[in-house]
């Protein structure tokens, strides 16, 4: 070939590879994720997103001009980089390095370098991990050679790889590349605006092949500091974070997996959200739609996956107006209390849609605040007005309407008791508070319910864990009209928002006289369940310390306002009964019962409560679930501290074998040293063996600035 051709031959070339090189690239991220992020304030649920520079209109464009936009070229420059030092590339060698956001393939034979895009036309492959010999690049994957100065292949009808003009410095070699530097918005770009708008303010999950162009999306939001991305190390945490977030706050957070295994990880956190009813938005990657169906790889088939557990789910299209599917994404979680899920073909989440506009919740949304109908109240009044030992039980669900149902316990002179996972609603030091109802609870809680003629239950769910006596007149008060007589009759079903149907109530109650009885007898019962208390904390067989005493000390240390995470085994169930509540709020697993959700779930709650101390609380066998995700605290440097009761063993599961009259079996745990896994992960770590060090390690472990862990050896036998 003459020079002139082979000239003319490599331009054609190096144009056509730089188009396809734009193109893959635009997909790409442009930097790592910086952790160094700013938190943004905390917000109001709902309200729009804190004001910014050039925030983009809110009102809804129906029908986003989105398919014309990938017609337009993107705006390029041409840049130079220097990408290695002289002598860096050693004659005859290929490396890898980075021009800007380019990855190149950097040649070099005797004087002379050549550089050529890293990523191979073929399917990817890493050029600059290939063989560089006489002149040729072969990809390290299936062998397509390329030759090194102008990228043109060395066999027929295979495509060319670009290649960029390299120059020798004084200080080194230096390449040009071509760089969009446009900023059309894209199809992610107008979802997550909208997503901020509807006050999501946190994204726990994963980066990785089929999000990228979301993942740009987030990240372009992050270093504005309207979100902040949490990196897990699977992505079934984010999704417990995400449950707990929620449940802490009553907000969505999002979590963002890749297609396939990425997304299947999410589902058991999701189904916690699901169960529990709290609000979670699911991004999930998708391949492109050019591919989907036939089993491309990491091609499931996600809306199927998603259908049981998402309350809303629907694939991102070309012609979706995007800003309403994310409208309709968050209204769902949120008035649904449960989990939407978008999915994101890979070439959908980078479509440019220069013309459409972010949207948010404005005018979506109605109040919640609903009364109840006159004719229930007037028969609860009547149910209330000729009960002698009234009992109040508050469920999860009268959390944010703790003052008014206290007023109403205060006129009735009524015992107030929780579900366990109501625990927490109100400080244990009440004169009125009875503790933890059922399995879990306090044997002050379960007299005095037996004692009761007349129950008035606000936004429990009557699980069997709680135990809520059927056989007694039962008011029950709810603003879900399902879980009103769920599973058996009630004597008054109240449909109605709790703070409302409570000041109702209260309102023309008959004065009680005897007010100072109940209290007194209330005291008494603590007293006696107290001193109980103390006696199991003061029990040891010498196989490690015994759970009441482990949560004496935590009752002692654990700060007043502080977000307690607790997980499922033995361990939890003695947190119920044992430790007692001050303000703390607690999150758990409630009607999945999934252990692992401690240590995820206080990551939740780190990001939805920054200024609250965060603790949680596990089993060995719990912990081991989700246990790289200490690193995870450690990168963020979240300050919360992990109580972990080691005893070698799925200690519940042994007990309900041998409940079962089964022998136990296959429950014992081989451990590592836990407190030398959290000071190796680059956090805190104490190991107590000695009840005497407890409050000590406690003490030490929260005030630590950052991830702490406090292992405990505990006995199995001792809950
Ligand atoms: C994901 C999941 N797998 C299994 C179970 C069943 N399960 C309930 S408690 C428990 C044992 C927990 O052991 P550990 O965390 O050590 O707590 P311990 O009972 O010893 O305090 C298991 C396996 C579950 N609830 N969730
Ligand atoms: S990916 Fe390079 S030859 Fe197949
Ligand atoms: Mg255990």
């Amino acid at each position: 070939m003459d020079p002139l051709t082979n000239a003319v031959l490599g331009l054609v070339f190096l144009v056509a590879g730089l188009a396809a090189t734009v193109a893959m690239y635009m997909l790409r991220g442009r930097q790592a994720i910086s952790p160094a992020v700013s938190e943004a304030a905390p917000v109001v649920p709902l309200q729009p997103k804190l004001p910014r520079a050039a925030a983009p209109s809110t009102a809804v464009r129906r029908g986003t001009s989105a398919v014309r936009s990938t017609a337009e070229p993107a705006k390029k420059e041409r840049r130079w980089y220097r990408v290695a030092g002289l002598d860096e590339v050693a004659d005859g060698a290929v490396a890898a390095v980075e021009a800007g956001t380019t990855s190149i393939a950097l040649m070099r034979q005797g004087e002379q370098y050549g550089a050529l895009a890293g990523i191979c036309p073929h399917q990817g492959g890493p050029l600059a991990e290939g063989t560089f010999d006489a002149g040729i690049l072969r990809c390290p994957w299936h062998g397509w050679g390329f030759d090194w100065k102008t990228g043109a292949s060395v066999e027929p009808k295979h495509d060319a790889v670009p290649a960029y003009a390299v120059e020798t410095r004084d200080d080194g070699i230096y390449v040009q590349v071509e760089e969009v530097v446009d900023t059309v918005q894209t199809v992610s770009d107008v979802m997550v605006d909208t997503m901020v708008n509807w006050g999501v303010r946190h994204v726990f999950g994963m980066v990785g092949h089929s999000n990228l162009g979301l993942s740009e999306a987030i990240r372009k939001q992050e270093t504005q500091g309207d979100v902040r991305f949490i990196g897990v190390r699977h992505e079934g945490a984010a999704a417990f974070a995400c449950s707990a977030y929620a449940k802490l706050s009553g907000r969505p957070a999002a979590c963002l997996t890749i297609a396939g295994p990425g997304a299947t990880n999410l589902l058991t956190g999701l189904w916690d959200a699901h169960v529990d009813r709290a609000p979670v938005l699911a991004l999930t990657g998708q391949v492109d739609t050019q591919v989907l169906g036939p089993g491309a790889f990491q091609e499931i088939d996600q809306a199927s996956a998603f259908q049981a557990v998402a309350a809303w789910s629907q694939t991102v299209l070309a012609t979706s107006d995007h800003a309403e599917l994310m409208n309709l994404a968050l209204k769902h979680a949120v008035v649904e209390r449960g989990v939407s899920h978008l999915i994101f073909p890979d070439e959908i989440q980078v479509l440019r849609v220069p013309d459409a506009s972010a949207s948010g919740p404005d005018g979506r949304l109605g109040e919640v605040g609903i009364t109840p109908d006159t004719r229930s109240i007037d028969t609860a009044r009547a149910l209330l007005a000729q009960a002698t030992r009234p009992a109040i039980i508050v469920g999860y669900g009268a959390r944010e309407r703790m003052e008014q149902v206290l007023a109403l316990a205060e006129a009735l002179n009524a015992p107030v008791m929780t579900t366990f996972k109501g625990k927490g609603q109100l400080p244990d030091a009440h004169p009125l508070a009875a503790g933890v109802l059922g399995r879990s609870g306090t044997p002050i809680a379960g007299s005095l319910m037996s004692q009761a003629d007349l129950l008035i239950v606000f936004g429990a769910s009557f699980a069997a864990h709680t135990g809520i006596d059927r056989t007694k007149p039962i008011i029950q008060v709810d603003y879900d009209r399902l879980a009103l007589g769920k599973f058996h009759p009630v004597a008054v079903p109240i449909w109605g928002e709790i703070g409302i149907a409570a000041e109702l109530l209260r309102e023309g109650l008959p004065d009680r006289t005897s007010a100072g009885a109940m209290r007194a007898e209330i005291s008494r019962k603590w007293a006696d369940w107290r001193a109980e208390k103390a006696r199991r904390a003061g029990e040891g067989r010498g196989h490690g310390i015994a759970s009441a005493a482990i949560f004496a000390a935590l009752s002692r240390q654990a700060p007043a306002d502080a977000v307690i995470a607790v997980d499922v085994g033995n361990n939890t169930y003695s947190f119920g009964r044992y430790f007692e509540c001050k303000n703390q709020a607690v999150l758990m697993s409630g009607y999945l019962g999934s252990i692992g959700f401690g240590l995820p779930a206080a990551i939740g709650a780190w990001a939805a409560a920054p200024d609250r101390t965060i603790l949680s609380v596990s089993g060995d066998g719990g912990f081991g679930q989700y246990m790289g995700e200490f690193t995870t605290a450690v990168k963020y440097n979240m300050n919360l501290t992990h109580i972990l009761l080691n005893n070698n063993e799925l200690g519940k599961i042994s007990k309900e074998q041998q409940a079962g009259q089964w022998p136990v079996w296959q429950t014992s745990l081989q451990n590592p040293s836990f407190a030398e896994f959290a000071t190796q992960c680059g956090g805190y770590g104490i190991r107590v063996e000695d009840a005497g060090q407890l409050d000590q390690a406690m003490a030490d472990a929260i005030a630590h600035d950052g991830p702490a862990l406090v292992e405990i050896i505990s006995d199995v036998a001792l809950t």
